[in-house]
């Protein structure tokens, strides 16, 4: 008779996973020690609903199942091919979001994963099922059930897929035999550290939430701080350096889900059309992809970052169009920003003739500093 655990793991590379693990509900006893002294020390500052309680959570399974016994870790490929657009200035947008939106992909193929184990274990098993939707440790889980292993710069690394996996647990009262995790580290490889624009790996295993592109173009709803967007290049939805960088996902597979292929002319996008979308064109466009997170304002704020950081004079007019209408102060702001950035007699022009008329503090603010350093 085949094994139980060995069925389970059969069920989840045919409900569309690429790797399975299995590990204990016991408690997460590391992380979640140093979860806390990061929430304590600042380094998740931004994510207001990080706290120490959720942290709590997110580290003991038994407080999130009743009689939980065991997790089974799943991940999913999303090494998909890029969309080279390589005749317009173009922005990036981070690999995992140029598919569907991964929380609506997974929790599907968690739901029939569930459904099935159930036949197989039995119809009053319990299970609940995370995506990155709840309070729940994924990376901690995938590492202990041997899906893979902490990289230096905090991403899970797998074999096959390196760190390109979306992470998923199913946690349940089933008792299983737990996978060893496995022996694998980083070495003395530290070039996603060095590599980092911003400086946000402050040290092996430790992020700086508040410095990281991805939490500033991505979860940060007010202004990116002035000293790190010329740090930010042309991001304009997360960021992938880290993980461009990493030997280990040179050998990474290539993806070929069809979920994760579908709306691919998001990898690389044309910028100054982006900031002619109407709301209505931006919730069609990105109804189904995790894009839509950053809102409008939001991800209108990163192309003028990226706009101004390419430096290509041919922006200056949508730019301009940007400030003297009404969009949001936010954008505005930036816009501003992104013209002395790119500088030259046709910006610096819009920047003084428009101080004058300027309503907002916030974005005279803005335009004052742009005037200065464009000066300097
Ligand atoms: C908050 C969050 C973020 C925040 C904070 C990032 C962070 N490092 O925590 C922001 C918005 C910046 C972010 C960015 C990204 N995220 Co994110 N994020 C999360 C989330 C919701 C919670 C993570 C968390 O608990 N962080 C708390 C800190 C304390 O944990 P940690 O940084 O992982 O640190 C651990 C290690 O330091 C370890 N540790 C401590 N000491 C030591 C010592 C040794 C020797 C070792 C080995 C380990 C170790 O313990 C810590 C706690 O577990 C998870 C989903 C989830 N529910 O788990 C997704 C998740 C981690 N994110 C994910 C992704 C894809 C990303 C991005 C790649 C997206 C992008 N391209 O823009 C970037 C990567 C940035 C980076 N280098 O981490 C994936 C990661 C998949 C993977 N392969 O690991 C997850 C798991 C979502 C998912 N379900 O797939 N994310
Ligand atoms: S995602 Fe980008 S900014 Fe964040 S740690 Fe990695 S390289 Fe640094
Ligand atoms: S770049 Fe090097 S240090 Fe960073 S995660 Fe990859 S192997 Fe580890």
């Amino acid at each position: 008779m085949v094994k139980l655990e060995r069925q389970i793991k059969n069920l989840g590379l045919k409900s569309g996973f690429d790797l399975v693990g299995i590990t204990s509900a016991e408690k997460f006893v590391r992380d979640e020690q140093v979860s806390i002294a990061r929430v304590k020390s600042g380094l998740m500052d931004g994510l207001s609903w990080y706290t120490e309680d959720r942290v709590k959570k997110a580290n003991d399974p038994g407080m999130l199942l009743e009689d939980a016994r065991s997790i089974i870790s799943l991940a999913v490929s999303y090494n998909t091919r890029e969309n080279k657009n390589k005749n317009k200035i173009t922005g990036k947008i981070a690999r995992y979001a140029w598919g569907e939106d991964y929380h609506d992909v997974i929790k599907q193929r968690l739901r029939c994963f569930v459904e099935e184990l159930k036949l197989l274990a039995g119809e009053d098993v319990k299970t609940r099922i995370f995506v990155d939707d709840g309070p729940m440790n994924d990376r901690a889980a995938a590492e202990r059930a041997g899906v893979g292993w902490f990289g230096k710069n905090t991403n899970i690394l797998t074999q096959n897929f390196g760190s390109w996996v979306f992470l998923s647990q199913v946690i349940t009262d089933i008792e299983l035999a737990p996978d060893l995790p496995l022996n694998k580290t980083c070495g003395s490889c530290v070039i996603c550290i060095e590599q980092c624009p911003t400086g946000a790996i402050v040290a092996p295993y430790v992020i700086d939430n508040t410095k990281c592109i991805s939490f500033l173009t991505i979860e940060l709803r007010d202004s990116i701080p002035r000293d790190l967007r010329h740090l930010m290049g042309d991001w304009i939805f997360g960021c992938d350096i880290c993980q461009d960088v990493c030997p280990v996902n040179r050998k990474a597979v290539i993806s070929l889900d069809p979920k994760f292929t579908k709306l691919h002319e998001f990898s690389a996008m044309d910028l100054i059309p982006l900031l002619d979308l109407s709301q209505l064109e931006f919730n069609k466009i990105f109804k189904d992809s995790a894009i839509k997170r950053a809102k409008l304002s939001g991800f209108q704020r990163n192309v003028c970052v990226a706009l101004g950081n390419i430096g290509d004079p041919v922006a200056v007019p949508a730019l301009r169009k940007v400030i003297q209408t009404d969009y949001p102060d936010l954008v505005r702001s930036h816009a501003a920003w992104a013209l002395g950035r790119i500088g030259g007699k046709s910006a610096m022009e819009i920047l003084n003739s428009h101080a004058n008329s300027e309503k907002s503090p916030e974005v005279l603010e803005e335009i004052q500093e742009a005037i200065c350093s464009g000066a300097s």
